[in-house]
């Protein structure tokens, strides 16, 4: 029996980071095909988001909130770290990727994926995008020091921004900013090799 189910597709970005993280926490799941504003995913969360985790009883839903409890509530490594200083660290970068999925894949990418209904891209759309999405990208090739977020390992940091960084290296404009930003890139390559992420990534 897995240990427990996500609900989800598997386009999210953020059900990514939470089967990422079972995945390298060596934890099983189910994983449980339900598009935002289904009825079993209304019936959890109000705002018909997903991801959803069903463990037992308990339904969760925020990706955030997800990853703490997966995180507490299961054997294996931990992905939020003790140290008040690195744990806060985590969090900003979680927090962060609230900004970055907005700007990255709701404003850039999903300009590409769904386009006019004339179908035609919504250019307009990406053009607004674009400096925000540089400075983002340009801040966390800054902040990198090696190769992870926070300290010298893997943290749910990682997990939360790499399956919206990962949507980056397939956009025109966004993949020719990564080739002008190393550290990045590097980073990018080292978390794409994980077999987290190998597992989780989307059928070609
Ligand atoms: N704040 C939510 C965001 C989740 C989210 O935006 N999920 C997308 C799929 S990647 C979604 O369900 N979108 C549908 C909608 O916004 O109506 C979380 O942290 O889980």
């Amino acid at each position: 029996m897995a240990d427990f189910t996500i609900l989800s597709v598997p386009q999210s970005n953020f059900g990514r980071s939470v089967a990422m993280l079972a995945l390298e926490k060596g934890l099983s799941f189910d994983f449980k095909l339900e598009p935002p504003h289904s009825d079993a995913v209304k019936e959890v969360n109000p705002f018909g988001k997903v991801p959803i985790i069903k463990h037992g009883d308990i339904s969760i839903y925020e990706t955030s909130a997800i990853a703490r409890y997966v995180d507490a509530a299961f054997s294996g490594p931990k992905f939020f770290p003790s140290d008040p200083v690195a744990t806060a660290a985590v969090e900003q970068w979680v927090s962060l990727h609230n900004m970055f999925d907005q700007t990255m894949i709701r404003q850039y990418a999903l300009a590409y994926v769904f386009p006019h209904e004339d179908e035609n891209i919504n250019r307009e759309k990406i053009a607004n995008a674009l400096e925000p999405l540089e400075k983002q990208l340009t801040m966390i090739d800054d902040a990198l020091d090696g190769d992870f977020l926070v300290g010298d390992s893997l943290t749910y940091a990682d997990m939360a921004i790499y399956p919206t960084l990962h949507y980056m290296t397939q956009f025109p404009e966004s993949s020719a900013m990564l080739e002008k930003l190393p550290n990045l890139s590097k980073y990018i390559t080292g978390i794409a090799a994980r077999d987290s992420s190998i597992k989780t990534a989307l059928a070609k």
